[in-house]
């Protein structure tokens, strides 16, 4: 029998129990059939979207690259508030051709040398860290135009700009992530042939910054012959793309208008957060002190050392210059050192004594991510 607190829905209130089933049975089946087929399109794009081939054969091929832009565009597109119309949209998103192209498509022309100007650069970038971002997102968002260990090239022409970007580092993985999510498009942009290297400093003694750029140094060049190295705190991200992470006839400052010091140099020879120094300019100086443990004063003594090598110091204009620093309280383990001031005096007799000449360290890992090469050092450190 039939329950009798069901409401007929037809007019007229002829409901049978019959006709109601049948009803009942097509639209269920309809019901079905729509769901599956959508699954099915569903399943079909999110195969297509997030297979790492898919756009490298397409950009493999010239010409009518507008079709599948892959999810990436997107995502980085927002953080520009210039909006770049089409640029930087097909200049800042091309796998390299590293990866080697599948039958059928041809390698692009990798015969001319990049323009000195970069033409997808698109200047003031909005740089924003409210929203928290993991390793994963980080990932499916930059890395598809990436090589394993943080590497890129150009796909469309060589680069003279062969660039290591060295980061010091230690329990910052919160800031890494922004770093990578910000820096990676932009430094593609740029056209560089470059490498992002992790020197992360194993164990709980005191922080040693300037040392460990020197591992990045030593250690970068047994992957790659770079020319160039860029030096960069982890919680700088630059808000204007037109600030070249590459080399210039004078080592070069690079974070010269930070947000925490109101967008101006907080003092004439200030050289520290991001800096550039050639290959050669490097050896000029005999590196970086491995003596400054703690915080403050090896970028001063690099400063010191660039002028008494007969050098200057190369900067973008204030504008171009400008950085985001991510807020942090200060580490662990990294208390401001008060016998490192009494050392700037002394760089002339310790330039050569203490510096990439007598650098010495153990390497403990090395890890090769799409996005980073990470590698753990022993520094020996003393304790803190
Ligand atoms: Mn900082």
């Amino acid at each position: 029998m039939q329950t009798s607190s069901f409401q007929c829905p037809l007019r007229g209130g002829g409901c049978e129990a019959t006709t109601l089933k049948k009803v009942f049975k097509i639209l269920t089946l309809f019901g079905f059939l729509s769901a599956s087929y959508f699954g099915v399109l569903l399943l079909y794009n999110g195969i297509r979207v997030s297979s790492p081939l898919a756009p490298l054969q397409h950009w493999g091929s010239t010409g009518n690259d507008k079709l599948e832009t892959p999810a990436v565009v997107q995502q980085v597109q927002p953080n520009m508030t210039t909006p770049a119309p089409s640029v930087p949209r097909k200049e800042g998103t091309k796998p390299t051709e590293g990866t080697t192209p599948t039958e059928g498509t041809t390698p692009p022309d990798r015969t001319q040398p990049c323009p000195d100007d970069p033409p997808a650069l698109v200047g003031p970038l909005s740089v924003d860290f409210s929203q928290k971002l993991t390793l994963d997102e980080v990932r499916q968002k930059v890395s598809s135009s990436l090589r394993e260990g943080g590497r890129y090239q150009p796909p469309d022409c060589v680069s003279k700009h062969k660039v290591a970007v060295v980061i010091p580092f230690r329990n910052r993985h919160e800031h890494l992530n922004y770093w990578l999510y910000y820096l990676h498009p932009i430094l593609m942009r740029q056209q560089l042939d470059y490498g992002v290297y992790v020197i992360n400093q194993d164990g709980d003694g005191v922080f040693n910054r300037a040392k460990l750029m020197n591992v990045g140094y030593v250690e970068a060049l047994k992957d790659y012959d770079y020319n160039c190295f860029v030096f960069s705190d982890i919680d700088l991200v630059p808000m204007n793309d037109r600030n070249l992470y590459r080399c210039f006839d004078n080592p070069r400052h690079l974070a010269v208008a930070m947000d925490k010091f109101n967008f101006q140099l907080p003092y004439n020879n200030f050289f520290g957060g991001v800096s550039s120094l050639s290959k050669e300019q490097y050896l000029k100086i005999n590196g970086f002190p491995n003596t400054y443990w703690g915080w403050g004063g090896e970028d001063d003594d690099i400063f010191g050392r660039i002028g008494l090598r007969g050098m200057s110091i190369s900067r973008p204009d204030l504008q171009t210059g400008k950085y985001k620093m991510i807020k942090h309280v200060r580490d662990l383990h990294n208390e401001q050192n008060p016998a490192n001031p009494g050392k700037l005096s002394q760089i002339g007799g310790t330039m050569d004594k203490d510096g990439f000449n007598t650098l010495n360290y153990t390497v403990k890992e090395i890890v090769k991510d799409i996005l980073y090469t990470y590698i753990t050092v022993d520094v020996q450190a003393p304790p803190s």
